[in-house]
C-alpha cells in the first residue's frame, strides 16, 4: 500500500470491531478473509440438515449413501451440485448472528452503508457440492477451466456498483481440501477493476459471467489461487472484484454453504471528502489500482437486469443483441477473448 492509502486503512481499521488489523489486510490484500465462528454452529447445521431433509424428499437420495447423490446432478462436470429452496426460514443477522453482521460492517465501512443493514437477513437455502467419488482425481484450480466469473448476473457492472457490495460465504458443514469448495482467483481483483476503470459506461452482466466472454481474458491474468475451506459458523467474505468458480468435489464429504450478496446504500466512492472513511472493499480497490483516489462517474444509467436464465424468448434476442454490440465495441478496441476460451464454453467476441 501507499503510505496516504496505509493511514487510510488505519483509520478504518481503527473503526472495525470483529476484524483484526491482520484480518482487514488479508482482506485487502487477498480480495477475501475468513471469519470464524462468526454465527451458531446451531444455526449452520439447522440449515444443512434441512437441506438433507429437501433433497431426500425431492430426489430419490439418502444422505449416507454416496452413491445416489448424483441424482442430483444438475451442471456439467459438476455432479451432485444442487441449490436447495429452504423452508422460508429468516434469520436476522442482528438479532442471531450479530458478529457476522459486524464483520460485513467492518469491511463496508460502517452497518449504515449496508442496505436494510439492521435487519439484513439470511434465509436456509443452500448449495449442496455433494461429492462424486469417480475415476477424476481432483483438479487444482487454474486459469484453463469453465465456469470462473463474478459476481452479479442481475446489473449492469460499474466500477462502482452497489448491487453487489459483497460476496458473503456462510458455511455450513465442514469444507476439507480436495472437497468442494469454492475456487478464488486471489489477484484477479485487479484485472476486474482495471477493466470497469476503463468503462464508465458499464458491462453487460452476461460478460462476466460462468459464460462470459470477458472472462478468459481477466482470469488469465490470475496466477494465485485458494480454495475455500472452513466449518459450520466460519463465514467468508470475499471481495465482489474477485472472480470465483464452484469446484468438483471428488469426495465423499458433502458441503453446503450460501452465497449472500450484500447490497450497499449507495454506489462505493472512490474519492471521499476529508473525514470519510473508505471502506476496506474500495481501499482494496485503490490499491489493487496503485492509487489513492479515482474520480469515477457513471457515464450510463445503473440498470436492474433479469438473469439470463429467467429472460423470455423475446428477452434473450434482445440482451444477445446488445452483448453483441458490446462485445463487438471491446474487440475493436483491441480487448479480444483469447483462443482457448471455446474449450471451456466460454463465448468469444473474436
Ligand atoms: O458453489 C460454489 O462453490 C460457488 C457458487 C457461486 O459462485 C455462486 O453461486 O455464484
Ligand atoms: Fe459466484
Amino acid at each position: 500500500m501507499t503510505p496516504q492509502l496505509e493511514i487510510e486503512f488505519q483509520r478504518t481499521v481503527g473503526q472495525a470491531s470483529v476484524l483484526t488489523a491482520e484480518d482487514a489486510r488479508h482482506f485487502v490484500e487477498r480480495g477475501y478473509v475468513v471469519i470464524h465462528d462468526a454465527f451458531s454452529r446451531e444455526i449452520a447445521t439447522s440449515i444443512a440438515s434441512s437441506a438433507w431433509d429437501e433433497l431426500e424428499s425431492e430426489y430419490d437420495v439418502d444422505r449416507r449413501t454416496p452413491a445416489t447423490w448424483q441424482r442430483n446432478a444438475e451442471g456439467a462436470g459438476i455432479g451432485g451440485y444442487v441449490r436447495t429452496k429452504g423452508n422460508g426460514r429468516k434469520f436476522v443477522l442482528n438479532d442471531v448472528a450479530p458478529k457476522a453482521l459486524q464483520a460485513q460492517a467492518d469491511v463496508l465501512g460502517g452497518i449504515e452503508r449496508i442496505r436494510n443493514g439492521d435487519r439484513l437477513a439470511w434465509g436456509d437455502t443452500a448449495i449442496g457440492n455433494l461429492g462424486m467419488p469417480d475415476e477424476r482425481p481432483w483438479q487444482p484450480p487454474g486459469v484453463h477451466q469453465r465456469g470462473w466469473h463474478k459476481d452479479g448476473w442481475h446489473f449492469r457492472h460499474f466500477l462502482d456498483s452497489p448491487e453487489q457490495g459483497l460476496l458473503t460465504v456462510p458455511i455450513y458443514s465442514s469444507i476439507a481440501p480436495r472437497s468442494g469448495g469454492t475456487f478464488l482467483a486471489i489477484d484477479s481483483l485487479r484485472a476486474v477493476a482495471e477493466l470497469l476503470a476503463e468503462h464508465p459506461e458499464g458491462i453487460h452482466p452476461d460478460g462476466v459471467q460462468g459464460a462470459g466472454y470477458l472472462i478468459p481474458g481477466l482470469i488469465e491474468r490470475s496466477t494465485s489461487f485458494v480454495e475455500l475451506t472452513g466449518e459450520p459458523g466460519d463465514l467468508v467474505l470475499v471481495h465482489p472484484f474477485i472472480l470465483h468458480r464452484v469446484s468438483r468435489n471428488p469426495s465423499t464429504r458433502p458441503r453446503f454453504i450460501a452465497n449472500v450478496a450484500v447490497v450497499l446504500d449507495g454506489p462505493m466512492c472512490f474519492s471521499r471528502p476529508a473525514g470519510e472513511c473508505f471502506s476496506l472493499v474500495e481501499i482494496a480497490v485503490l490499491n489493487a489500482l496503485g492509487v489513492e483516489t479515482i474520480d469515477f462517474a457513471a457515464t450510463a444509467a445503473r440498470e436492474a437486469l433479469k438473469p439470463s436464465p429467467f429472460r423470455s424468448a423475446e428477452e434473450r434476442v434482445r440482451e444477445r443483441r446488445r452483448l453483441d454490440v458490446e462485445m463487438a465495441k471491446m474487440a475493436s478496441r483491441g480487448r479480444r477473448t483469447p483462443r482457448w476460451a471455446v474449450d471451456f464454453d466460454y463465448g468469444t467476441n473474436v
